[in-house]
């Protein structure tokens, strides 16, 4: 071959390998419209617990109510919710549907018809799956994976006290509302408190004692205040507020972080005094 011809192949060669690399660059093959492109499709996970609720006594009548959760919020968080009418007799049947993963599994009958919003208070029986309170877990033990149905009984007991104290109000203000909140923050009005009491204070009184259920273990704010000039919830200037931990009462200066550690299994006593919100 050649020496000319060679080099005229050679160049033919170049200028359609530029021109190829030309129209791969700015023409870029197109997926057609029709042509769905692949997606990914979540498939909700989802198990079932079921089984019966052993009762100290029959609660006719009565709302259960059952939580499962990973990490505890205050109940209006919990991760999957449910609730029911207690029937004649102590043997209660349940289910609860919660997608897959690990899980604490708490039970109150709100004996006294007071409603969940308040969180429960002593005399209601309450539960949790695995153990008897006030005892607890040592991890969350409910585990359940998609499509699961786990059986499960839970022995319930009538609640009692855990955490008590007393708190100094500022001056008398009879007939005003006092609250008392064990809570995962110190706002009373966001539905994730843990515990709540609401009296109303009599003439004279300038200690208020106070008991109060804590169903699950844990690190929170303890506060309390009175709503001296009736607004209702939140607190706000004029009121009276104080919180545990807090040197002196000074009602502004809330704790930094949650602080009053809450063994269940023990009657934690807390003690503070109030002042008036500026
Ligand atoms: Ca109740
Ligand atoms: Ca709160
Ligand atoms: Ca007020």
């Amino acid at each position: 071959m050649g020496k000319y011809i060679q080099i005229f192949l050679i160049m033919i060669f170049i200028q359609m390998s530029f021109l190829f690399f030309n129209c791969s660059r700015h023409n870029p093959p197109t997926m057609p419209e029709s042509i769905p492109t692949s997606t990914a499709t979540v498939i909700p996970s989802y198990g079932t617990v079921k089984g019966t609720l052993n009762l100290p006594t029959p609660a006719v009548g009565k709302n259960y109510y059952i939580y499962l959760f990973d990490s505890f919020e205050g109940f209006s968080h919990a991760e999957a919710t449910t609730y029911g009418v207690c029937g004649a007799g102590v043997s209660i049947p349940y289910s609860i549907t919660v997608s897959a993963g690990s899980y604490y599994m708490v039970v109150i009958i709100d004996t006294d018809n007071n409603g969940m919003s308040l969180s429960p208070n002593p005399g209601d029986y309450v539960g949790v799956y695995g153990v008897t309170w006030p005892q607890w877990p040592v991890s969350a033990n409910v585990i359940i994976s998609n499509g699961q149905i786990l059986n499960y009984d839970i022995d319930l007991v009538t609640g009692f006290a855990n955490v008590s104290g007393y708190v100094n109000v500022y001056s008398m203000a009879p007939g005003k509302n006092f609250y008392i909140f064990v809570d995962n923050d110190t706002n009373p009005v966001n539905s994730n408190h843990v515990a709540y009491s609401n009296i109303i204070l009599s003439d004279g009184v300038l200690s208020v004692d106070y008991s109060l259920l804590v169903l699950i273990p844990g690190t929170y704010y303890i506060y309390a205040g009175v709503d001296v000039n009736d607004s209702g919830l939140p607190f706000n200037s004029g009121d009276q507020l104080g919180n545990w931990g807090v040197c002196g009462c000074n009602p502004t200066n809330p704790p930094a972080s949650a602080n009053a550690n809450i063994n269940i299994s023990i009657v934690n006593n807390f003690y503070f005094k109030m002042g008036i919100l500026p």
